[in-house]
C-alpha cells in the first residue's frame, strides 16, 4: 500500500486542531459523566461525540483503513494488516471532568503492523506533537530533537498510582531509585513529558488506544517501548508497558524482577 505520508500527517494535525479547539471550550461546560469498568473509569457526551466525529472523518478519507477506538465508533480489530487507525478522543477523562487540565486526543497509525505516524494535542497548551520514524516528530511546526538518554537517577519517574500504591512490580523499588514520583493522569501528557526529556519513564497497564500514537512518536525519538516481561507489545490488547529511555528500560526490566 503506498500513502502519501506528508498528507496523512497534515490530516492528523488537521483533525487533532479542530477536536482541540473544540475540547477547550467543551471543558468548561456542564457534561453528562458516566463510567465503564469502574467507579473511576470516565465516559463524558463528549468522548462519545468526539470520537464519532474523528471516525467518521477517518473513514472519508481512508476507507480502506479499520479503527481501533476507545468507545465503540470504529471497528473489530483482529489483525494488524493493513492500515490501522487507533483513536483516543479523550485521553484523560477525569482530570477533563475534574481539573479542566492535563487532557489529551491522541491517534496512532499502523501499517502492517509497523509504527507509521502519531498525533497528539495537549489540548490546554494546544500544541501537537506528531510525526513518525520516517518523517520525524515535531510540536506544531517545530522539529523536536531525541531527549538525552538519562539514567533513572537523572530523572523523574511516572507510574500508574495503583501500581504505586499496591506495589506491584516492585515499583516502589523503582521511584527510590528515581529522582522522584509524578504522576499526571493522562498518557498522552505523560508522553509529551517523555519526548521533551522531562520525565525518563512511564510504567502503566495501558489499553491500544492508550499507547498507540505515544508509542510512534517514543519510539521514533529513540525511546523504549517495552512490556514489563520484556516481551513484545501486542497492540490488540490491553498490557503493562514501560516506556521510557533505553538506560532507564534496562533497569526497570532488572528491578521489576526482584
Ligand atoms: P482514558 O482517560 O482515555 O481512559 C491514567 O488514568 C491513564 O490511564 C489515562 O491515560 C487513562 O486513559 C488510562 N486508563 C484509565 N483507566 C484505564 C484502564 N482500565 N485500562 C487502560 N487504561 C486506562
Ligand atoms: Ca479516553
Amino acid at each position: 500500500m503506498k500513502i502519501n505520508i506528508k498528507e496523512m500527517d497534515e490530516f492528523l494535525v488537521e483533525l487533532l486542531s479542530e477536536v482541540g479547539k473544540n475540547l477547550l471550550v467543551d471543558s468548561k461546560k456542564d457534561k453528562s459523566v458516566g463510567t465503564k469498568s469502574s467507579r473511576i473509569d470516565l465516559v463524558t457526551n463528549f468522548d462519545k461525540s468526539t470520537e464519532k466525529w474523528l471516525v467518521g472523518k477517518i473513514k472519508e478519507k481512508y476507507s480502506e483503513a479499520t479503527i481501533f477506538s476507545e468507545e465503540g465508533y470504529g471497528d473489530v480489530v483482529k489483525d494488524m494488516s493493513g492500515l490501522v487507525f487507533f483513536v483516543d478522543p479523550i485521553d484523560g477523562t477525569m482530570n477533563f471532568v475534574k481539573r479542566r487540565d492535563d487532557f489529551a486526543s491522541m491517534i496512532g497509525v499502523y501499517l502492517d503492523g509497523k509504527p507509521f505516524l502519531g498525533a497528539i494535542i495537549d489540548v490546554v497548551k494546544q500544541e501537537i506533537y506528531h510525526g513518525g520514524p520516517d518523517y520525524g516528530v515535531f510540536r506544531n511546526e517545530e522539529k523536536v530533537i531525541s531527549p538525552k538518554n538519562q539514567s533513572l537517577p537523572e530523572g523523574l519517574v511516572d507510574i500508574s498510582w495503583p501500581m504505586v500504591v499496591a506495589d506491584r512490580f516492585n515499583s516502589q523499588a523503582v521511584v527510590q531509585k528515581s529522582s522522584g514520583l509524578r504522576i499526571y493522569g493522562s498518557a498522552g501528557i505523560i508522553f509529551e513529558h517523555l519526548i521533551f526529556g522531562r520525565e525518563v519513564l512511564y510504567m502503566s497497564y495501558l489499553a491500544p488506544w492508550d499507547l498507540a500514537a505515544g508509542r510512534v512518536l517514543c519510539e521514533s525519538l529513540g525511546l523504549k517501548v517495552s512490556t514489563i516481561d520484556d516481551s513484545p507489545v501486542n497492540m490488540l490488547k490491553s498490557q503493562v508497558v514501560i516506556v521510557g529511555t533505553e538506560k532507564v528500560i534496562s533497569e526497570v526490566l532488572k528491578t521489576v524482577k526482584k
